[in-house]
């Protein structure tokens, strides 16, 4: 059923705790932790609790989680002093678009420049 645990996704064993991860910041609907290829000094995932594909499915069924998603990116970002060279929140969706795991996630990039466009 929309927004379960689904058994075979990687996201959903981190929220479970069956799968290890270093874990920045938690709240009641999200979880936030480090990428394990990062791409920038700061590059934090951000998830939410229940499973969705993607972020634009997340945000039809359970906006407010959506919002929480957001959020809590901003608040990563601002724990991680981001916010002060400025920093990327990105939902790649699809393969096509680099999507390699299909449970909603944000990624919060920053601690460096960024490139306008991205490849
Ligand atoms: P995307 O390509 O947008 O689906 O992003 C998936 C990200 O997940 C990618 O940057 C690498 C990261 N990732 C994959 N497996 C793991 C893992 O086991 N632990 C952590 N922390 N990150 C992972």
């Amino acid at each position: 059923m929309a927004g379960e645990p689904q058994a075979d996704c990687l996201f959903c064993k981190i929220v479970a705790g069956d799968v290890p991860a270093t874990v920045v910041r938690e709240t009641a609907t999200t979880v936030a932790f480090r990428d394990i290829h990062p791409q920038a000094p700061t590059h934090v995932l951000v998830i939410p609790r229940v499973h969705y594909p993607d972020a634009a499915s997340l945000a039809a069924a359970e906006p407010q989680v959506a919002a929480d998603v957001l959020a809590e990116a901003g608040a990563v970002a601002a724990a991680e002093k981001a916010d002060a060279t400025g920093y990327r929140i990105v939902f790649n969706t699809g393969s096509g678009a680099g999507q390699t795991v299909f449970h909603a996630h944000a990624h919060l990039l920053g601690g460096r420049g960024l490139n306008w466009p991205p490849g």
